[in-house]
């Protein structure tokens, strides 16, 4: 409460200048779910047209050395909304859908720094970072108690986690979507609620998708999660729709709030497990409901251009692309993404994928159009983490971040905007077991660890585990097969050296 009380006053103050400095632009950031670096045409993508997605890459910037500071969802999303580095808060790994809010009101987001400036705010789509007080504790079928609104969005319309985790709902403002009176809302991922059915036991009710590992708990339209629930009538889902939901509240957000800066964290749930697209996106490619979800995920970027054209704000407005997370092929549905393939290399040139210590982990496309400011057709190399992403953003308008706060978000905003190529000294990027691995110039260094090859559950990813430092070539070795750790002792303790800094807590502001 205390916090809100001063955002609003911060909000207040801020306000004159956001009148008088009406030209500073809204910004739109988009996040794919699981899209790799080798997703989209303008990163080389086979079967698949992604043109809304190459025009803006075309409008702006394409960096080709951007990095999510972790290989799964919710500690990647963690660093790029609180600008600190996942490892240093306990609980940030891949959140169930009764999560209790990861990120704490009282903590500074990147909303809190926009709306602090007299930005209009939105959270939409895929949340993932917990919601109410305490795991497992919520009541579904009241207000929470802790929300996007109290990290700073003026508005969310979220999903609590993933499209395969319960509950199966949006929430919007704080309480269910749609919400039916007459069918109460009970999550648990303990255990079912008697007389529920299950993917497990119950297989012939799932008609939408099959699982092929895990997601076989509640079914919700003809499809088996993760998590138990009873009830949502009305308000559960489709998930042929959600991408159509969640566009429709970005452009209404666009055309409501055209007349004032905005700021939109557009969270896609494409191209998560379960791909269950809409129809109209499907059979586009050869690749199945991979392929069709990346092509609906396409479909959303342009109508949030097309939005941006209607309301006149197109030229002032910064988009950006960028993903959660490495791609995965199959994650736990009978999805045929595998055998589909046809010669499409998701991660592009990467090894590994999602999970990974392997650069497809956490190389994820980057795109920045601001075509107001931002000359078109720009390519650039710089070696970049989103980790960074806030305090860029927060240089456009000078903004006052408090002390402590997103103590390792570096100001890149100059390279963001192609004016320069400068790269971090370092980037750290954590896989799902807590392997950190470092890359610096040319150099990728994975520290040692004992974990498995592969990932132990399901699909056949592996995970860039070794008992041995490992250090690549990037230069000339960007598949990450020739370990030269023996040949350059000097880079290794360097690099070392790097984890270890990355791993010390800060809690001084960073300033650059
Ligand atoms: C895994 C799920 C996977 C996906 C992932 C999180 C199983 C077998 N696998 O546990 O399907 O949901 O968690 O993905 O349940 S993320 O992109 O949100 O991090
Ligand atoms: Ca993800």
């Amino acid at each position: 409460m205390k916090k809100r009380y001063l955002t609003l006053f911060m909000a207040g103050c801020a306000l004159a200048g956001a009148r008088a400095a009406d030209t500073r632009p809204n910004v739109v950031l988009i996040v794919a779910d699981d899209l790799g670096y080798g997703d989209l045409k303008c990163y080389g993508a086979k079967n698949v047209e992604t043109p809304a997605v190459d025009s803006l890459a075309k409008s702006g910037v394409r960096f080709t050395d951007m990095h999510a500071v972790a290989a799964t969802s919710t500690p990647s999303r963690y660093s790029l909304l609180t600008g600190e580095y996942a490892w240093r808060k306990p609980g940030t790994d891949v959140a169930p859908g009764d999560a209790g809010m990861i990120i704490r009101p009282e903590q500074y987001t990147m909303a809190d720094m926009f709306r602090s400036a007299g930005y209009a705010t939105a959270a939409l789509g895929k949340w993932h970072l917990g919601l109410g007080d305490k795991t497992g504790t919520q009541d579904w079928n009241a207000p929470l108690a802790a929300t996007p609104a109290d990290l700073g969005f003026d508005y969310h319309y979220i999903m609590a986690a993933t499209s395969d985790r319960v509950p199966c709902v949006f929430i919007e403002q704080g309480f269910v979507a749609n919400y039916d009176e007459t069918d109460s809302i009970f999550v648990s991922y303990r255990q079912n609620y008697e007389g529920e059915p299950t993917g497990k036991d119950n297989p012939e009710l799932l008609y939408n998708l099959k699982h092929s590992h895990g997601h076989d708990m509640s079914i919700v339209n003809g499809i088996g999660r993760i998590g138990y629930m009873k009830g949502g009538g009305k308000a559960l889902w489709k998930d042929e729709n959600i991408a159509d939901s969640i566009t429709e509240k970005a452009v209404n957000f666009i055309e409501s709030h055209k007349d004032e800066p905005f700021f939109i964290y557009f969270a896609t749930n494409d191209v998560h497990v379960p791909r269950f697209p809409h129809d109209r996106f499907r059979g586009k490619n050869p690749m199945g409901l991979r392929g069709d979800a990346i092509v609906q995920f396409d479909w959303s970027v342009g109508q949030i251009m097309e939005a941006l054209k209607k309301a006149g704000v197109a030229d002032n407005t910064i988009v950006i692309l960028t993903s959660d997370n490495g791609p995965v092929v199959d994650d736990g549905y009978d999805d045929r993404a595998e055998e589909l393939l046809n010669g499409h290399s998701p991660a592009g040139p990467f090894r590994g994928n999602k999970y990974s210590s392997f650069e497809g982990g956490t190389a994820v496309p980057f795109i920045v159009s601001w075509p107001g400011r931002v000359p078109a057709g720009q390519e650039n190399g710089a070696l970049l983490s989103q980790v960074d992403i806030m305090r860029s953003l927060g240089a456009l308008f000078n903004a006052r971040i408090p002390k402590g706060a997103a103590p390792d978000s570096q100001n890149y905003l100059l390279t963001m905007l192609g004016e320069n190529s400068d790269s971090r000294t370092y980037v750290p990027e954590m896989s799902n077991t807590h392997v950190i691995s470092v890359r610096s110039g040319n150099w990728k260094y994975i520290e040692p660890s004992d974990g498995p090859a592969m990932i132990p559950w399901g699909p056949k990813i592996e995970t860039g585990n070794s008992k041995e430092p490992q250090l690549y070539d990037m230069s000339n070795d960007k598949g990450e097969k020739k370990n030269v750790a023996a040949k350059h002792p000097e880079v290794v303790k360097q690099m070392q050296q790097y984890v270890k800094d990355a791993r010390t807590p800060r809690v001084e502001k960073v300033s650059r």
